[in-house]
């Protein structure tokens, strides 16, 4: 198995037009989840994957385990917990220029919220070479955060632990949520954190200020937006081919539909590039190249560009990449 992510997924329902959550009359039903969307990418990309998580044994669990099957996604350790349901979400088209919408979620209490140690199949998370988690799960409960810290303590034979922040101030219920999610990232291999997320959430300003709170890490990719993606790699086995140990890689200019799914798009694309050896300036290439099929896309989860495809379009110079 190339990866494996674990953590929850909701049926998402995306309006029929754009506009304040009061007004929209009427709304898509479609799936959402940082992590299984991180899996479902991958599989269309030609990776071995398994979501895990825990969903309600109701007709959205059914549709959303149905729905990333479809996509190749391995689904057998998913647990159906018959006395809680399944999470739901929706959500407003957004402003294409900030990316600001509006969420509603109907979670707490969900069976993804259920997650824990004993409820979830551990060596199913590790039997992978990449295990990705992001913060969400952290902001579920207290079972899942003991689950997290569980999945990312040393041990031998770890897999390579991928964690994307994931900063979602309206799940934290208390003021824990930069310690933890600071604690988490620390134990990580590979980060993906958002500047912006990083400035909310840790009072950290630039991409310098996050490695020096990051010091364990191999790889640490900050995400800046329209300005593109910078890679700080420590160690160099983890980045052997790359200058420096900060590599910077502009993003394509896209004209955005939404901004929802482009961060786990970003992961799964550096994710596959990396399981592939490529070059480090290529893993982020890829990273963009995937993000733009999401931002290109009304949905959470868009399928990325064709391997081959996505191969051509890393492998233009320089001055095509800005
Ligand atoms: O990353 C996109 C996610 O925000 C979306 O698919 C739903 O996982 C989700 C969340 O918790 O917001």
């Amino acid at each position: 198995m190339d990866v494996a992510t674990l953590g929850e997924s909701m049926v998402a329902f995306l309006p029929g037009r754009p506009g304040r959550l009061a007004d929209v009359p009427s709304f898509d039903r479609s799936i959402g989840g940082a992590e299984s969307n991180v899996a479902c990418a991958l599989a269309a990309s030609g990776h071995t994957t398994r979501w895990i998580g825990r969903v309600g044994a109701d007709g959205f669990g059914d549709h959303l385990v149905e729905r990333i099957a479809a996509y190749g996604v391995d689904v057998t350790a998913v647990r159906r917990d018959p006395a809680r349901p399944t999470g739901v979400y929706f959500r407003t088209a957004g402003d294409r220029g900030t990316g600001a919408h509006e969420v509603a979620y109907y979670r707490a209490g969900s069976a993804a919220s259920a997650m824990s140690v004993t409820g979830v199949d551990l060596a199913a998370a590790r039997a992978a070479r990449v295990l990705h988690l992001t913060g969400i799960t952290a902001a579920l409960s207290a079972e899942c955060r003991t689950l997290l810290d569980t999945l990312t303590a040393p041990a031998p034979g770890r897999p390579m632990v991928s964690f994307d922040v994931n900063h979602r101030p309206g799940l934290w219920t208390d003021d824990e949520d930069p310690r933890l999610l600071l604690d988490l990232a620390r134990r990580a291999d590979i980060v993906f954190v958002g500047a912006d997320e990083a400035r909310e959430a840790w009072g950290l300003h630039g991409g310098s200020a996050i490695v020096r709170a990051l010091p364990e890490p191999a790889l640490v990719v900050v995400k800046q937006g329209r300005s593109g993606a910078t890679a700080f790699h420590r160690h160099t086995d983890a980045a052997e081919d790359a200058d420096g140990t900060a590599t910077p890689v502009r993003a394509p200019r896209v004209d955005v539909v939404s901004h929802t799914g482009a961060g786990d798009a970003f992961a799964a694309g550096f994710l596959s590039a990396t399981l592939r050896g490529l070059p480090l300036r290529t893993r982020l290439r890829h990273g963009h190249l995937f993000a733009a099929a999401a931002l290109t896309s009304p949905a959470d989860l868009a399928p990325p560009p064709a391997r081959d495809h996505a191969d051509r379009l890393a492998a233009l110079d320089d001055d095509a990449w800005g």
